[in-house]
């Protein structure tokens, strides 16, 4: 008998419950899965949301893995009572949440849509873009989210540079890394997108002088973590004229907080960490995937390097 316990916000339960039955049937998998198991010790996995109110994963002793349902693992990863293999999440309806807010935003500076969709009245001011091949496009985190953006971007035509932590070769996309990677990008796109995890490596990456090294008029997307942007140094290169417009969907403080400057800055579009939501079908099925590779002695997929810290 496999016991799972799902250790995430109630309000998740009812669609995931389904959903995970669901999966573990078509895996052929017999899983008690459950809220609340009397004795810690008799769980095999934990499904968790980082959000859980659960952070003492010392009682169970008999833990296989602990599998989250989010892709940044930034709260859990340094947990000194998680002795346990993690997994993060990578779902397909994830991703292509990712896909589709990046690229959304992208063609919304790319095309100065806000330029008429904000003018009252409407006015007549013809500002005719260029084509995306004449567009650059960065991306800082070629991993499972960043590389789908950068290959739809560049399925537009957008000239897509990305930029990770390893030498990446993704057709079509100019790949780099390391600080003198990161500083062509900047000078070189004029709209930059961070899809990275918040690590102690990533921690303040976009400081002044890194936002001082973009092109001047640049656009800034950050769907990645807060952590990454220095927040008072954006501010001054908002303020000054240096970048036109920055789009946050996460923050250091979620929900931001009603007083912060980001919230009625004219520069600033704050989304509500909408970018991409873990989706419960596909999710499960990874789920699913995983406790079968772990009970048939497979390596388990997306585990998280805990030295890395992603
Ligand atoms: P992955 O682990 O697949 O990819 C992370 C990428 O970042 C990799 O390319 C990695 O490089 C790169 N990277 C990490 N550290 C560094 C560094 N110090 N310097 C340069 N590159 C670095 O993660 P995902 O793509 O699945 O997710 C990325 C992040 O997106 C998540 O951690 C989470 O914070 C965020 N997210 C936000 C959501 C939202 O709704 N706003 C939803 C889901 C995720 P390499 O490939 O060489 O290891
Ligand atoms: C995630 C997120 O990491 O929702 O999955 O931000």
């Amino acid at each position: 008998m496999i016991r799972a316990l799902f250790s995430a916000p109630e309000a998740a339960w009812p669609q995931y419950h389904a959903a995970l039955e669901r999966a573990f049937d078509e895996a052929g998998l017999k899983i008690v899965l459950s809220r609340a198991i009397a004795r810690p010790a008799d769980v095999d996995y934990i499904i968790y949301a980082p959000n859980d109110a659960l952070t003492d994963f010392s009682p169970y002793t008999g833990c296989k893995a602990v599998m989250s349902l989010w892709a940044g693992v930034e709260r859990i990863v340094a947990n000194p009572t998680l002795t346990q293999p993690l997994c993060r999440m990578v779902d397909e309806g994830l991703r292509a949440g990712m896909v589709e807010y990046v690229t959304g935003h992208v063609l919304r500076y790319h095309l100065g849509l806000d330029r008429y969709t904000c003018a009252t009245p409407p006015g007549w001011d013809r500002q005719v873009p260029p084509l995306a091949r004449d567009r650059t496009v960065g991306i800082l985190g070629l991993g499972a989210l960043g590389s789908a953006c950068a290959r739809t971007l560049a399925g537009f035509g957008f000239h897509v540079v990305g930029w990770s932590q390893t030498q990446k070769t993704l057709p079509g996309i100019t790949c780099l890394t390391g600080p003198g990677g990161l500083t062509h990008l900047l000078a070189e796109a004029e709209i930059v997108v961070l899809i990275l995890p918040a690590t102690p490596g990533t921690e303040n990456l976009m400081n002044a002088d890194r936002l001082a090294a973009m092109r001047p008029g640049a656009a800034l997307i950050n769907p990645g973590r807060g952590t990454l942007i220095d927040d008072d140094a954006l501010l001054a290169a908002l303020d000054r004229g240096h970048l036109a417009h920055a789009t946050l969907d996460v923050f250091r403080t979620e929900p931001l907080p009603e007083n912060h400057p980001f919230r009625a800055h004219p520069r600033v579009t704050v989304t509500p960490h909408i970018a991409a939501e873990t989706r419960p079908d596909s999710a499960a099925r990874v789920i699913a995937e995983n406790i079968r590779r772990a009970e048939t002695g497979e390596p388990m997929l997306y585990r998280v390097d805990r030295t890395r810290g992603y």
